[in-house]
């Protein structure tokens, strides 16, 4: 008797060893050999990834298409095996950075696919059918004339014809139309996707990755805009006024929301174009970046070039020869390509590249800076593992180049031989509301778009009421109106890449914030005293050094410490933009005395 029950125990002692060895309570050390696996596996994988859709990019024909569905696919597939794999270490008590990789993991698909590899198929095909739909997107005007974005852009800046301008603002929002059914049906696939992930949506899934819990992200976004909003209304009333006198008052009444094709731009985002009819004395800023770019007869490749020298200038080495070989920098006469401007890395190591449709203007030097920022950015955390390889958050990535952009000061300019002579002090209004009328009219528009896509992918806002949501929150936060009716058989979203592309959007609410908190920092950084509006920190090698302090950093610590280590801070925060455009608010309250704010 004594005999069996000891052998009993030995025997359920044993199973317990078994079962621990085979099921239960893996080990840390075990976790760490899954997620090199699992990175190794993405690596290689998102090499073939990339490839498929650069090419898609810059060559849309129906076979490229079907590569990049079947590249996302593939990777879609993986990732989720990959998570579901994970779910083992659920519960491992594992040191913070390998916990972090974990949870990054789970985050890195925008469109996570439904378990049944038929649904997710759909959902991959659609996506990439919708980047295409965007891409050969075109307006065929009265006389066949077709225009394609660019060509779309150019009529929308430079044209003051109302009727002109409404003519290819409808055409162009005419795209939209064919993808509805598609999307909703996008929207359906990926949330079922984001609830396998133990999301509630997609929308929420996006909102997992700012390292707080959604609902203080939320929150945070409001405290933000509150800041901001006063400077927003400020601009948008002096805005109106100006175009009202412009345009008369049957086309822009003085005390209404602003008609949509009047801002210079097809989507109403960034409102620098129409900077030469708010009635300022010409010449009161005492150059145009565009003329000087002509004046130089500057081409794509040059301007690219002042791009780079900039980023030598603050001690980040040249971009690799690869770069200027297989990069796109012209629109290609003969094909249909993605024209949205976009940056690359293909291979997770040095052959990064930018593709990009560039025109010889102001807003085109911005764009490469922009673009370039996320270059420099990808080089800097390249030997971080793979899944530390991203910004500290998205808001980070689109912050970097646009930081570099608001040092293209005058100063700057004459540094680099673009402009003879520094314009003098009473320029500096002037400047300022060239500025302004691209990062201050942004705000509104950058937090909008996931405003309506998180209402989107909750079901709150179901596809019969696409275009209704989408135009109240346009008229919530920007005062813009469409200069037409709008019905739900229009799908206005669609014809904003973003949308039709799946990026999120958020990014560039938080960059529009974020890129002023970096540049006072660096600024700091470069020693400079005077007005915050006036510094360019070109040259200064102690802020190119500070800089990539946080660039090299990647995702691998929750974005605070990466803010820290560039700013000191480790919150968002507007006092930035507000401190840069003070003078200009001052001027614009005067301006506005006795007008109706707002709308
Ligand atoms: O999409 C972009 C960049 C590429 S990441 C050109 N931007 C947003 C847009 O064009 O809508 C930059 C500013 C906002
Ligand atoms: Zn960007």
């Amino acid at each position: 008797m004594k005999m069996t029950l000891l052998a009993a125990f030995f025997l359920f002692a044993f199973a317990i060893v078994l079962q621990a060895q085979t099921s239960g309570s893996p080990t840390v050390a075990e976790a760490e050999a899954f997620m090199n696996k699992a990175e190794a596996r993405l690596a290689e994988l998102s090499v073939k990834v990339n490839q498929a859709n650069w090419v898609h990019d810059n060559f849309i024909t129906d076979d490229t298409e079907a590569l990049a569905a079947a590249a996302n696919d593939e990777i879609t597939a993986v990732t989720s095996e990959l998570v579901e794999q994970a779910k083992r270490f659920d519960g491992v008590k594992m040191p913070a950075d390998l916990a972090r990789k974990f949870l990054l993991l789970k985050l890195s698909l925008t469109a996570p696919g439904p378990k049944d590899p038929a649904l997710r198929r759909e959902m991959t095909e659609i996506a990439a059918s919708l980047e295409s739909d965007y891409g050969k997107g075109k307006y065929c005007d009265p006389s066949a004339k077709c225009l394609d974005i660019t060509a779309i852009e150019k009529v929308m800046s430079d044209s003051r014809d109302p009727n002109q301008l409404k003519d290819v603002w409808v055409g162009w929002h005419a795209i939209g139309a064919p993808m509805r059914k598609k999307y909703s049906r996008f929207v359906d696939l990926s949330n079922q996707g984001a609830r396998d992930l133990g999301f509630k949506d997609t929308g929420v899934l996006w909102r997992a990755g700012y390292d707080m819990p959604p609902q203080q992200f939320d929150a945070e976004l409001d405290r933000l805009w509150e800041q901001v909003r006063p400077l927003y209304l400020s601009l948008y009333t002096f805005v109106r006024v100006r175009l009202s006198q412009k345009y008369g008052p049957q086309i822009v009444p003085p005390d209404r929301p602003i008609p949509a094709h009047l801002l210079g731009n097809p989507w109403a985002q960034a409102w620098g174009n129409v900077f030469p009819i708010l009635g300022l004395p010409e010449h009161s800023s005492g150059y145009d970046l565009t003329d000087l770019l002509k004046a130089k007869n500057l081409d794509a490749h040059g301007m690219v070039k002042y791009g780079e020298n900039f980023y030598k200038s603050l001690g980040f080495a040249p971009l690799p020869q690869t770069f200027w070989e297989r990069s796109l920098f012209v629109k290609p006469a003969d094909r249909d390509v993605v024209c949205h401007a976009s940056a690359w890395d293909l291979d997770n190591k040095d052959d990064v590249r930018i593709k990009m449709c560039i025109q010889i203007r102001a807003e085109d030097f911005v764009t490469i800076h922009h673009e370039l920022g996320h270059n420099f950015y990808q080089r800097a955390y390249k030997d971080q593992p793979l899944l530390f390889q991203n910004g500290a958050n998205d808001g980070f990535h689109e912050a970097i180049g646009d930081t570099i952009a608001l040092s293209i000061t005058p100063e700057y300019l004459k540094q680099i031989g673009l402009l003879d002579q520094v314009p003098p002090p009473e320029a500096d209004i002037p400047i300022l509301l060239r500025q302004a009328l691209d990062k201050v009219a942004f705000l509104p528009f950058g937090l909008l778009i996931d405003k309506w896509r998180w209402q989107v992918f909750s079901g709150e806002v179901k596809p019969e009421n696409y275009n209704k949501a989408w135009w109240d929150l346009r008229l919530k936060y920007q005062g813009v109106v469409p200069p037409v009716e709008r019905s739900e058989a229009d799908f206005d979203p669609g014809a904003k890449y973003h949308v039709a592309g799946n990026v999120p959007y958020m990014r560039y609410f938080l960059a529009d914030i974020y890129e002023f908190q970096f540049y006072r920092a660096m600024c700091r950084e470069a020693g400079h005293k005077g007005p915050l509006n006036r510094c360019t920190f070109f040259g200064s090698k102690p802020a190119g050094t500070k800089l990539n302090k946080m660039l090299e950093m990647g995702q691998s610590k929750p974005w605070p410490e990466a803010m820290e280590a560039l700013t000191g801070q480790r919150e968002a925060d507007a006092t930035a933009i507000i401190e840069y455009f003070a003078p200009l608010k001052k001027w614009l309250d005067e301006q506005n005395k006795g007008m109706k704010l707002g709308w």
